[in-house]
């Protein structure tokens, strides 16, 4: 599986372990880091003093590369930006917004960053800006997306940049990092799988929700706020749904409703309660049957993506 990107992040194997906020932390960073992957400790809206405390850790637990993720609607960028830049960390992704004003503190300290990008026209930008990689996020990933699916997505964005693309979004095996390779990718990013991964903090409600789901088992809700996220279906979506199709209808303006159900609502998944909780995951959730390490993970998809090419003769 080796590429280029390998010797540019200095991994074993082009796998990058999506930042997923409140779940990527310190423990599921570094078992990835330590299996050849890259682990992505997950910013999203928590505050630096979390963040400094999460790079130690992952100092302390592992010597591999990892990388730090800014979620930017965040409201503690600027500070996370700061520790990032303190504690030394060699690789920065970026999602949810544009890292521009970031960037030249990003090149002053030699930092490689790759953002995550929906779509061509915010790719060749990024390429404009001088970023070192990106990566182009289909809409079957969980969480905050964009409108376009992988499969077009991919190859499109290869055609339009030179530098490195890293494929996310509705990847879960060997078999699907081939076909991202296929299509042009040097690089898979997988959240959802890394979900049921031994080393992840959720719980075991959450885990069990993947276990059990299909193909059909997310949904996307939001569109109404500009920020859609996917997740898998729940008395939450259910009742989101409801409330979303009142705004539509302009029977009464319901933002107030949608924010007071979803606030917390991560922190409630992550905590098993899936009822009321929102349980991101990507279109693959279907596809996961079984806990494993992530380094069962990481050897599992390196197997396959060679099964994948032997069956192929190439
Ligand atoms: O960021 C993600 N996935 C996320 S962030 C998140 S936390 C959150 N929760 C509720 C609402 C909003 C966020 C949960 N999942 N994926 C990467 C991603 N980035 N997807 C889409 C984008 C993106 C969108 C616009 C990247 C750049 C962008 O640029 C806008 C611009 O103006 O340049």
């Amino acid at each position: 599986m080796k590429t280029n990107l390998c010797e540019l992040l200095n991994i074993k194997y082009p796998i990058l372990q999506g930042a997923m906020a409140r779940i990527s932390e310190s423990s599921l960073v570094i078992s990835v880091s330590e299996a050849g992957g890259l682990g992505i400790l997950a910013g999203g809206n928590a505050p630096k003093d979390y963040i400094v405390n999460e790079i130690r850790k992952i100092k302390k637990g592992t010597d591999k590369p990892f990388a730090v993720n800014i979620m930017l609607l965040s409201p503690f960028c600027d500070d996370i930006v700061d520790a990032i830049c303190e504690e030394g960390v060699p690789i920065v992704t970026t999602g949810a917004g544009d890292p521009s004003k970031y960037m030249n503190k990003f090149k002053e300290n030699d930092i490689i960053v790759i953002p995550v990008v929906p779509s061509v026209a915010i790719a060749k930008r990024m390429e404009r800006l001088g970023v070192d990689a990106i990566i182009a996020e289909g809409m079957e990933a969980g969480g905050h997306i964009g409108k376009t699916t992988t499969l077009p997505l991919i190859p499109q964005i290869v055609d339009a940049v030179s530098i490195p693309v890293i494929a996310a979004g509705g990847i879960g095996d060997g078999r699907g990092a081939f076909a991202m390779f296929a299509l042009g990718a040097v690089g898979v990013q997988i959240g959802t799988r890394f979900l049921v991964s031994t080393e992840c903090i959720i719980h075991q409600n959450y885990k069990d929700k993947i276990l059990k789901s299909s193909d059909i088992s997310t949904v996307t809700t939001g569109a109404i706020t500009g920020h859609p996220v996917r997740g898998l279906k729940n008395k939450l979506t259910k009742d989101y749904e409801i409330i979303e199709r009142k705004e539509f209808a302009k029977e009464v303006p319901c933002f107030d409703e949608l924010e007071k159900i979803t606030l917390g609502a991560l922190e409630r998944a992550v905590s098993g309660d899936v009822i009321t909780g929102t349980l991101m995951a990507g279109q693959i959730a279907g596809m996961i049957n079984k806990e494993q390490s992530s380094k069962e993970i990481i050897d599992d998809i390196v197997v396959e993506f060679e099964n994948t090419k032997k069956r192929l003769g190439v």
